[in-house]
């Protein structure tokens, strides 16, 4: 393999003085613009609609590596006229037939852009619709295309939608000879499939410089993605830990119980919506999206009961001090009795039953209301750190496999497929001993048993993500049925 050990980073100013050209054709409305968001993950580039004619004019995105641009990938509008041109030219027609027809015919402009852009490309993608059947008229733009010169890979786009064509249409391709189609899904991106893609350009570019550019690309994919994972798993720990840590407590005497027990219950669930929220967004980031694309309509019925109250009674550690206090002030009376000799005996003891009266009436009302004092403390119940990190990593494995071209924003799912048995009693120890922990969750970390826990959590977190799923297990958030 042509692989990174063999790109030099001192080329790359070579690479930027002709940086690899790639332009992507085919009919209208087969997703070339959407393949090119997912393949650049870049969902702002171009337009993209149900309908023919979004895209009018050449368009590229540029892949950058440190601020120069080393590829450029050119959207196209879609070709119209190749069944025209070839009836025109006949069978044994040349692209410069081809060309001289564009230039003379006024409806064919667009054709004659195309085309002028393919030939100055190093390679070309022909995106098709997968889902729908070969005709005649594809055939005839392909076989333009390849007319050209200019290598032609065949991308069999919609590659996930349940009924396609895609054997028909690699026999089609087969047929002229070309064995360099893969498949693609710009709605559910897969690496692998990107993967494949810059492999098969690989092939097929003539210059090495390119081919080890291209190398190293998809030697950074495999790395960017294991990041993407890395950043994303480390979210979902941290939300769960923090979650599980977390107390939310108030102190309360007789009627006010039910007052505080409520006003326990909206902290702790304003605190978990926080925690949540800043973990899907991380995730988002993770994998090139942002908050606009994740929607998250809040934990619902599906999480109740979300908390577990505690009562206790408040500890008398106080009560004790002050009596201690009032012993410590008897003594220092008679102390200083003794030091003035019993002179002003009297006085002193007036004195001293004044403030132990006061220190009385004060003490005993602190002591009856404390006596009826309680903790009302809110914890996360094992049930919700286990469906906090199920709809996170539900989430973290949609966006994952999201393709940027994609309509709407990534709802949280509130009935999220089950977690692996295995990761379901590591997250229950971990909460457990959260629950159970004494000292601050910064401590726990850093002690043996915290690290422990939270290498085994981020073990079983990332399986979960790379888990691979059954189709339209994890689209909406539903397990399969
Ligand atoms: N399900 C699915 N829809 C896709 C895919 N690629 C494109 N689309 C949709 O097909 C329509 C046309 O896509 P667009 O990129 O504008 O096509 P273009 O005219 O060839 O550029 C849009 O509604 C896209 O969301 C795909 O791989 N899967
Ligand atoms: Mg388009």
């Amino acid at each position: 393999m042509t692989g990174v050990s063999e790109f030099s980073f001192d080329r790359l100013d070579d690479l930027a003085k002709e940086p690899i050209v790639i332009t992507v054709a085919g009919h209208a409305n087969h997703g070339k613009t959407s393949v090119i968001r997912t393949l650049a993950r870049d969902a702002n580039f171009g337009q993209v609609a149900d309908e023919a004619g979004t895209t009018k004019d050449i368009k590229p995105t540029r892949i950058h590596l440190n601020h120069r641009t080393m590829m450029r990938i050119c959207d196209t509008p879609g070709l119209e006229r190749a069944s025209d041109a070839l009836a025109a030219c006949g069978r044994d027609f040349t692209i410069d037939d081809v060309k001289d027809y564009f230039q003379t015919q006024p409806e064919c402009e667009q054709d004659r852009i195309i085309l002028g852009q393919v030939l100055q490309s190093h390679a070309v993608l022909y995106v098709v619709d997968s889902s729908q059947q070969p005709k005649e008229k594809y055939r005839d733009e392909f076989q333009l295309l390849c007319r050209s010169k200019v290598p032609v890979i065949p991308i069999l786009n919609f590659h996930e939608v349940p009924e396609t064509y895609k054997e028909r249409w690699v026999d089609y391709f087969e047929r002229y000879n070309c064995h360099l189609h893969t498949f693609y899904d710009a709605h559910q991106r897969s690496p692998e499939d990107d993967e494949r893609l810059y492999v098969r350009l690989r092939e097929v570019l003539k210059s090495s410089l390119h081919k080890q550019f291209l190398g190293a690309w998809i030697h950074s994919i495999q790395r960017r993605q294991q990041d993407a994972d890395g950043r994303s798993t480390r979210a979902i720990v941290d939300l769960v830990w923090k979650a599980a840590a977390y107390r939310a407590e108030r102190l309360c005497v007789g009627e006010e119980k039910a007052a505080e027990e409520k006003a326990v219950a909206d902290d702790l669930r304003r605190a978990i919506e926080q925690m949540e929220s800043h973990a899907h967004t991380t995730i988002a980031r993770a994998y090139g999206f942002t908050d606009d694309d994740v929607e998250n309509i809040g934990l619902g019925q599906s999480a109740a009961p979300i908390w577990k109250m505690e009562r206790w009674n408040r500890p008398r550690i106080w009560q004790l001090a002050c009596l201690t206090g009032i012993a410590a002030g008897a003594a220092g009376g008679a102390v200083i009795d003794l030091i003035v000799g019993g002179t002003s005996l009297i006085f002193f003891a007036i004195c001293g039953a004044a403030v132990g009266l006061v220190m009385g009436v004060i003490s005993a009302a602190a002591y009856e209301r404390s006596s009826k004092e309680e903790k009302v403390t809110g914890i996360v119940p094992v049930e919700l750190g286990l469906f906090l990190a199920e709809r996170a990593v539900a989430l973290a494995r949609n966006l994952r496999r999201r393709g940027c071209a994609k309509d709407g924003p990534e709802r949280v799912a509130n009935t999220p497929p089950a977690l692996q048995s295995e990761t379901v009693l590591v997250l229950k120890e971990t909460i457990a001993e959260l629950q159970r922990k004494t000292v601050s969750l910064g401590r726990f970390q850093k002690t043996r048993q915290g690290q422990e826990l939270s290498e085994e959590l981020l073990e079983v977190i990332e399986q979960e993500l790379r888990r691979p799923l059954g189709r339209g297990d994890e689209l909406d958030g539903h397990p399969s049925k």
